[in-house]
């Protein structure tokens, strides 16, 4: 599944394989963010894109958590960095999230989506991938991701997390929503293709969205591309993700090796139940933000005891929320980093 000896290989991608680790892998989405005020420092007063398309900008963004002893680097950028690569440009406007400059409502405007941009569409994320993996010369593994085409559409046609107009817009304009959602998975598999071909040693999918969807309407919309991603997407190991995402049935049929869970899930009973699966997960965000770092390192502990040690790689429920005390991110990596599995026996 990877070229390097395994001597060589990442601890995560070990544990992401299944593979006998001696202890489980740490990081958390999010990770480089808001949260971080050194982060704040470098982000200063940038536009969100003009600071991730600045490659040394985002290396350093990307590369801030690594002083925390975390297992892996994520990338800086969004999931909305690939339809722009697309030819949709977006504003990140405050409270909001991203906005279309002009959202989706026609076939017409479906066509004007490049599925294939040319890879100098996204080039600023490749540079930052060899910007990354120069300064860690091998250390840490290196975190690519996409959003699935459901979560993605939502923003293209300006909807974002809000539900009932999504299904509002779904309603007035099915034609329109199917395409953009064939295209947006088209679009994926060849940005998250060339990222692997770059040098990402993971990848992820986030359909932070669907995870609020009727089982039939999470079928159509979700489950159906993540399957065909990662038909096509392989080499890596791949994780997927849906926000307390409640039909786990489907996540561990998509294809992916490990499935993030929330704080719906019971970490030792998916272990037990799809054993030929690794999961990911499931510290609580809200714990880490309101909690002290006592607590939180107790928390983290009865979540690495539940994991077992093998095929588990801690991470949260979601994302870091923007008022995550330092402190506390210290206190969760740390828990994890002490932490020796027991040897087996026999
Ligand atoms: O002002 C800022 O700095 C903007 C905040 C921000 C950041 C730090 C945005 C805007 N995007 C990002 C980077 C980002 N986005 C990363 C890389 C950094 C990391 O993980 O450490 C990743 C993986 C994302 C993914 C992303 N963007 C998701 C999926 C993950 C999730 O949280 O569910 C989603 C839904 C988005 C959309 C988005 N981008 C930004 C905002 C504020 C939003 C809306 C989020 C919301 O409404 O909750």
């Amino acid at each position: 599944m990877t070229q390097q000896p395994p001597q060589h290989k990442h601890l995560l991608v070990r544990a992401a394989l299944g593979e006998e680790v001696e202890r489980p892998p740490v990081w958390a989405m999010r990770q480089a963010g808001r949260w971080d005020p050194e982060f704040m420092k470098l982000r200063g007063n940038l536009p969100f894109y003009d600071f991730s398309e600045n490659v040394e900008l985002a290396a350093k963004a990307s590369l801030l958590a690594r002083r925390f002893g975390v297992d892996a680097i994520i990338l800086f950028y969004d999931i909305t960095t690939l339809t722009v690569a697309m030819r949709l440009p977006f504003t990140l406007q405050p409270g909001k999230g991203p906005v279309p400059a002009s959202p989706v409502r026609s076939l017409a405007d479906v066509e004007r989506l490049e599925a294939t941009p040319d890879p100098q569409q996204f080039r600023h994320i490749i540079e930052l991938l060899h910007s990354v993996q120069n300064e860690l010369a091998g250390q840490l593994p290196i975190i690519a991701f996409a959003g699935a085409p459901f979560t993605v559409a939502t923003y293209c046609i300006g909807t974002g997390k809000d539900l009932n107009m999504t299904r509002h817009f779904i309603k007035e304009y099915p034609q329109v929503w199917e395409r953009l959602l064939g295209r947006l998975q088209e679009a994926t598999v060849h940005f998250l293709k060339t990222l692997i071909r770059s040098g990402a040693d993971v990848v992820q999918l986030f359909d932070s969205w669907a995870g609020a969807l009727e089982r039939s309407e999470y079928l159509n919309w979700a489950q159906t591309h993540h399957e065909a991603i990662w038909k096509q997407v392989i080499g890596v190991p791949r994780i997927l993700f849906v926000k307390e995402g409640p039909y786990l049935d489907l996540m561990t049929k998509s294809g992916a090796e490990v499935i993030s869970l929330g704080k719906r899930h019971d970490l030792a009973a998916a272990l037990r139940n799809y054993p030929n699966l690794v999961f990911q997960g499931n510290v609580s965000e809200e714990l880490m933000r309101s909690g002290t770092p006592e607590q939180v390192a107790e928390t983290t502990r009865r979540c690495v005891e539940a994991g077992g040690g093998r095929r588990h790689i801690v991470n949260l429920s979601h994302g870091l929320d923007l008022r995550t005390p330092v402190a506390n991110f210290e206190a969760y990596v740390q828990a994890v980093t002490a932490y020796r599995c027991q040897p087996r026996v026999g």
